[in-house]
Parts: structure tokens; C-alpha cells; sequence
């Protein structure tokens, strides 16, 4: 009997690599914004619209910036330092896995201009990281500043003076497991009724590893952070000076949620009003650990 080889080797080879043997792996490109204009044409150079369009679609959709290629990674031209991108065609919609990485171009800004959210992560497989840039006059709701439904990292970044009606004034994050890990850097002078400067939703997990929570404000509930269900890790840092103007949990709400705060300063926290209970924290239901940490209402 004559057997050819060439089959054998083909399941060899499947053995080997059981899954994979047909997974042709994308490799990221990297594209560079190089212009602080919001605009989505061709011409005028690479804006961060046009180079998130060209990530989310994985194609070179405005020949300004290099084509998109898998989990891709957007930085900035030096250039762009000091600058603010002030968006005029409204948020900026994540729909896949993107890095989006100013460091080395210190005192960039992203600013929704007060009319619009700035971010919305739309998909929930998307894995996304930002890192050293300013996320600003965002206006949306839920989710002022950014919305997220993927898997979202924050390096250093500041979320400062965004706004929602409704609520996570600076962010919004909804899902199931890691959704939300702030690693640094401040989350400051947000505005919403609930969550004013993070609020996240059910049954997943928010981690914050040094960082600053302050100066935001809720109308009703969670000044700082307002988290319903699931886990809230705070490691380091301080959650300080927030309010909460008629409700509970000037600092932080944790309803149903599974808390834990390690050698963190939660201090000058307010909860107001006639309803005011809880100027720090006010925890309903769930668990709490509480260590090494100071809490002052
Ligand atoms: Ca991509």
C-alpha cells in the first residue's frame, strides 16, 4: 500500500499545535497621531480619531494614519505635548483591543468640550490600556468622561472635570470580571448624580492601585466611587474631599459589593443633606476588609 507522507505530517503538525495550526496570528501595527485636530478625512496628518478608526477597523481606512493591524497601539508625535484635543465630532467609540500610550508627551489632554462623552468602549472582548494623558470636559451619561464595557486599564492617566447627569461622572464601567484597574494618577473634580467620579455596575471588578480620588461631587449618591456589587480593591492612595450633596457615601458607596482598602487615606469625605449618612463610606450589605488604612469622615 502506498501512503503519502504529506497527510501524516498535516496531523503531526495539528497534534502539535492542537487550535492553532490555522490561527494566522495579526501582528499590532503601531500608529502615531500626529496632529491635536479632530477630524476624519484625508489630509492634514493623523488625528486620534483617524488612527482609532483605522485600530477598530483593522485597515487603513484614512491613508493619514499607518493601517490597523490586530491589538493595536496609538502614541503621540512629541509635538502634540501641552496640547489638547478638543473633540468636535463627538465621542470616541473603542470597538476593539487598542493601547493608547502618551508617554513621553507630558500634558496631553483629550477634552470632550463639555458636549460630548469622550471615550465609549463599546465591546465587551475589547482589552484596552491608556496610559499619561488627560481625559477632560466629557459629558455623557452614564459615563461622563468614559464608558466602558471592555476590560479597561488606566497607567497614570487623570480624569478630570467630566460630568453626567446620571451616573460615573468621570467613569462608568459595567460588566463581569476585570473590568476596571486604575494603576495611579488621579481621578478629580467629576460631577454626577450617582458614582461622580467612578461608577461600576454589578458583577465586576475594580481595582485602584495608587491612586487619588478627589474633589468629586455626586448629587445624590457616591461622591467619590460608587460601586454596586461586585469588588472594589483599593490599594494605596486616598479617596479625599469628594461629596455626596443629599444622599449617601461621600467618599465611597459599596452596595452588595465586596470590598477591600489596604493602606489607604480616606479622609474629608462629605454626605449631606437630610438624607446625609456615611461621609466616608457607607457600605450596604457585601463584605468590607479594612487595614492599614485611614478613615476619617
Ligand atoms: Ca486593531
Amino acid at each position: 500500500m502506498k501512503v503519502s507522507i504529506l497527510p501524516l505530517c498535516l496531523l503531526a503538525f495539528l497534534f502539535a499545535f492542537p487550535g492553532q495550526a490555522f490561527v494566522v496570528e495579526a501582528n499590532a501595527a503601531t500608529i502615531v497621531v500626529d496632529t491635536a485636530a479632530d477630524t476624519l478625512t484625508n489630509g492634514g496628518g493623523c488625528s486620534l480619531r483617524e488612527a482609532i478608526t483605522n485600530a477598530n477597523a483593522d485597515a487603513a481606512t484614512i491613508a493619514d494614519c499607518t493601517a490597523g493591524s490586530g491589538a493595536d497601539t496609538i502614541n503621540f508625535d512629541a509635538s502634540l505635548a501641552g496640547q489638547t484635543i478638543t473633540l468636535s465630532l463627538g465621542q470616541l467609540v473603542i470597538s476593539s483591543s487598542i493601547t493608547i500610550d502618551a508617554t513621553g508627551v507630558a500634558n496631553l489632554s483629550v477634552s470632550g468640550n463639555n458636549a460630548s462623552r469622550v471615550f465609549d468602549i463599546t465591546t465587551a472582548t475589547a482589552v484596552v490600556v491608556m496610559t499619561g494623558f488627560r481625559i477632560t470636559g466629557g459629558n455623557g451619561s452614564p459615563g461622563g468622561g468614559i464608558r466602558n464595557t471592555g476590560d479597561l486599564t488606566f497607567n497614570n492617566m487623570t480624569v478630570q472635570s467630566n460630568a453626567g447627569s446620571g451616573s460615573g461622572g468621570g467613569v462608568y464601567t459595567l460588566g463581569t470580571g476585570n473590568r476596571l484597574t486604575i494603576n495611579g494618577g488621579f481621578i478629580s473634580a467629576n460631577t454626577a448624580s450617582s458614582g461622580g467620579g467612578i461608577h461600576g455596575v454589578t458583577s465586576l471588578v475594580i481595582s485602584l492601585t495608587n491612586v487619588t480620588v478627589s474633589g468629586n461631587t455626586a448629587s445624590i449618591d457616591g461622591g467619590g466611587v460608587f460601586a454596586l456589587g461586585g469588588t472594589l480593591n483599593i490599594m494605596g492612595g486616598s479617596v479625599t474631599s469628594n461629596t455626596a450633596t443629599n444622599n449617601a457615601g461621600g467618599g465611597i458607596v459599596a452596595s452588595g459589593t465586596t470590598l477591600t482598602a489596604t493602606n489607604a487615606s480616606i479622609t474629608n469625605n462629605h454626605a449631606d443633606g437630610s438624607q446625609g449618612r456615611g461621609g466616608g463610606m457607607y457600605i450596604d450589605g457585601g463584605s468590607s476588609t479594612i487595614s492599614n488604612s485611614t478613615l476619617i469622615p
